[in-house]
């Protein structure tokens, strides 16, 4: 079978929705970082709209580790599939993606950050690629960071890439490009922006505060359900299209994309594309990461402890679908400040019932990767606050709980941990009390968190019900 390619356009099926405008005349306008899954299944679906009327915001896709994705769109002159896997399913073809850049291109990468034409960075390379501590500012003990410090010349981090590449346009005299974070971050372009002038300022005290006055780093709110694309899914969009497609991405049909308003002189039309523009993300994001986030994260550690496989089949599991509900609805949603314009009662039901969407096969060993990374933004966050408030954390300590036993089982039966944390994580759970030695990683719980009984006993409290295989009477609570 040949793979999918501007030269197989006219023989796929009708029921594929084509591009909506003229693939060879679309220019560089936008560099992403990292072109994973969910960036070909969100933002680049918006910039593909976008490009229907206006034909200068093509995305140079920037894979800074892995060729995999780079290599893949290249070959098939940027194009791959969108399958909307929901009540109503559809089959598009994206065409947002007009270069690629791979690992060890990085002269390509310098000559397309200094493009005038090039006003906006994107980047989702998930929590841990930005390189921050557990306070949320740069970290400058990681190595790639050491590294950067040194060689402003030749980055390895996607910190070092954008402040270098805005050192360049600074040097030429030209304005900077906007830096859009789409990450599931609390605050993600002000930690990303923080990041930059803390690097740029090692470098060059008056290219920080050059970053500062003049470079937009809008924080935005991004969701849209993104199953991993598996082989199955790969193997039934070639049977369905007759063409090969190693890009392709499934999502649900639900997508959101709002963002902090900010200046750029003859930008693209991003709310006509769909993305709400607004001068107060911060509501919407505490609430997507801490309600559908921090539900994902509960549903994925708890979950596979009770031996379900998928998000569809943890809520459909009653008893682990009303604890997760209730954490929803009176733990998250009822600590939440309240949002302008969005009820979160009614946001956590919608979200309920995405997760219940037969059709999307989401495993929940997807989810629980990285969580040293996700669980303070997902659940510590509101930990927090309730303790401040001076509410009950014990349904909120079950999921926390379920993580430690979920990494204990891992580091005993020496399975892999995905998470950067990986070692540190894996030899403090494998420890003779697993609860006190993971409490008392500060990368994950800050001491104030950890050291308040309220919390520390809570966890510490159900622990041993997970690693006894006795969770399921927490469900209770
Ligand atoms: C999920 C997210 O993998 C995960 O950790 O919680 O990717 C989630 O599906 C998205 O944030 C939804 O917008």
């Amino acid at each position: 079978m040949t793979s999918l390619s501007r030269a197989a356009l006219a023989s796929l099926p009708a029921s594929v929705i084509r591009p909506g405008h003229d693939i060879a005349s679309v220019r560089t306008g936008v560099v992403h970082f990292g072109p994973g899954a969910f960036h070909r299944a969100h933002q680049a679906d918006v910039f593909d709209r976008v490009l229907d009327s206006d034909p200068r915001w093509g995305i140079a896709a920037v894979s800074l580790r892995s060729a995999g994705t780079v290599d893949a769109l290249k070959a098939q002159d940027g194009l791959y599939t969108l399958a909307v896997i929901d009540r109503e399913p559809s089959t598009r073809i994206i065409a947002a993606h007009s270069d690629a850049v791979g690992p060890g291109e990085g002269a390509k990468l310098r000559t397309l950050l200094a493009d005038p034409s090039v006003k906006i960075a994107t980047s989702t390379v998930t929590e841990k690629g930005y390189c921050l501590g557990a306070d949320g500012s740069l970290d400058f003990n990681h190595p790639d960071i050491v590294h950067d410090r040194a060689r402003p010349d030749e980055p390895a981090s996607v910190i070092g890439w954008i402040a270098s590449g805005l050192a360049d346009r600074r040097a030429a005299g030209a304005p900077p490009f906007a830096m859009l974070c789409c990450d599931n971050m609390t605050g993600n372009g002000g930690k990303l922006r923080a990041a930059c002038l803390a690097l740029a300022g090692e470098w060059d005290k008056g290219l920080a505060d050059w970053i500062a006055g003049e470079v937009a780093f809008p924080d935005s709110m991004v969701d849209s359900i993104t199953p991993a694309s598996d082989p199955a899914f790969l193997a039934k969009i070639a049977e369905e299209l007759g063409v090969t497609d190693a890009a392709a991405v499934q999502r649900e049909r639900f997508t959101q994309w709002v963002l902090q308003r900010f200046d750029l002189a003859d930008g693209p039309d991003l709310g006509a594309a769909g993305v709400t523009l607004t001068n107060d993300v911060q509501g919407y994001e505490q609430a997507k990461l801490r309600i559908l986030n921090g539900a994902h994260s509960s549903l994925a550690y708890i979950g596979l402890a009770l031996g379900h496989e998928t998000v569809f089949e943890a809520v459909s599991d009653p008893a682990l679908g009303a604890f997760v509900g209730r954490l929803m609805h009176e733990d998250i949603a009822g600590s939440l400040k309240p949002v302008e314009g969005l009820d979160v009662q009614g946001y956590a039901g919608a979200v309920q019932d995405r997760f219940r969407n037969p059709a999307i096969r989401h495993l929940l060993s997807q989810i629980a990767w990285d969580g040293s990374q996700k669980l303070p933004y997902r659940l510590l966050d509101t930990v927090r606050d309730r303790l401040a408030a001076g509410e009950s954390v014990e349904r909120l300590a079950v999921p926390v709980a379920a993580w430690i036993a979920f990494l204990h089982r891992k580091a005993t039966l020496g399975e892999k941990i995905t998470d950067p944390l990986a070692e540190v994580l894996a030899r403090a759970a494998a420890s003779a009390d697993p609860a006190s030695a993971v409490l008392a990683l500060r990368q994950v719980f800050p001491a104030q968190l950890a050291e308040d009984p309220r919390f520390r006993d809570a966890v510490t409290d159900v622990v041993p019900a997970f690693l006894e295989g006795r969770a399921t009477a927490l469900l209770a609570r």
